[in-house]
């Protein structure tokens, strides 16, 4: 009896302590394609990421259910792959202490010398790219690893220099050739809890809520808005627009979203402050 009790009381705690972090986005690649995540096959040789099922092979991955996963060898023949995940956009607008996590593996117990990298990559500057491959190894990856062993091993990293930023996510299987399959699964971002900013809600009206095209933003002060980011209640950033002079009023056009439900996040030179809107 009493043990029981502590126990609960153990688990209520633990639940009060992961609390302090937020999921962004998160993705366990479970609809059976790769969705709105893009793939590039650089070495061009038509193999690229693909989700597995958990009963495609006779190992077993060690993740939940499907993941996303990438060849060096295929019927029996050597590959040598450059093949390049690409998560959708990211908001990371008014966020801090942000954290990526991720499970990574190898399919063979044996052949598991697969060799990855991951990139976090600010999406204004991955608009305007004319060369991917330059410009990606221009960048520093937030982790790089040759596997070690069959795994699969979690791996969180701080991406916090992202903060504020929205951004795309990069697995590249590179560097490596006649191994098996690497898998990724269960990429997490979070983030420490933001203080809801009470004093900047209350000067600020949206206007109409639920929207079905324009929202009107104003309010009574001289707050200058930045940037105004809509994401879903996955975490995607559905539509973004950086205001570079700021603006105290305006308009954002919402009539390419899917009904539903948007968090809006504004920044403004007062600090950030976020607001449910429904699109009908
Ligand atoms: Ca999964
Ligand atoms: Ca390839």
């Amino acid at each position: 009896m009493n043990l029981k009790l502590v126990l609960l009381g153990i688990v209520a705690f633990s639940g009060i302590a992961l609390s302090a972090q937020t999921i962004v986005f998160q993705e366990g690649f479970e609809i059976g394609n790769t969705g709105d995540w893009k793939v590039l096959d650089v070495d061009g040789d038509a193999n690229n990421w693909g989700i597995y099922g958990s009963n495609d092979f006779t190992v077993s991955m060690g993740f939940d259910g499907r993941f996303v996963g990438s060849a060096s060898t295929k019927d029996s023949e050597a590959l040598t792959p450059d093949n390049i995940l690409i998560s959708p956009l990211i908001s990371l607008a008014g966020k801090n202490d942000v954290k990526l996590s991720f499970k990574v593996g190898a399919l063979s117990t044996g052949d598991f010398a697969e060799n990855y990298s991951v990139y976090v990559v600010v999406d204004s500057e991955y608009n305007s790219v004319t060369d991917f491959l330059t410009f990606l190894n221009s960048k520093t990856p937030v982790d790089s690893n040759r596997l070690s062993a069959h795994g699969p091993f979690t791996k969180q990293i701080s991406i916090d220099e992202f903060k504020d930023e929205e951004v795309r996510i990069l697995f590249r299987h590179h560097d490596c050739t006649n191994m098996y399959v690497i898998g990724i699964d269960d990429v997490v971002v979070t983030a420490g809890t933001a203080k809801v900013n009470e004093a900047l809600a209350s000067k600020f009206s949206f206007y109409p809520n639920p929207v079905t095209e324009l929202l009107h933003f104003n309010q009574a002060g001289n707050i200058l808005v930045s940037k105004i980011t809509v994401s879903d209640i996955n975490g995607r950033t559905v539509l973004y627009t950086d205001l570079k002079q700021g603006m105290t009023d305006g308009e954002l056009d919402v009539s390419k979203l899917q009904a539903g439900v948007y968090l809006l996040t504004i920044s403004t030179n007062e600090g950030v402050y976020t607001k449910k809107i429904i699109k009908k």
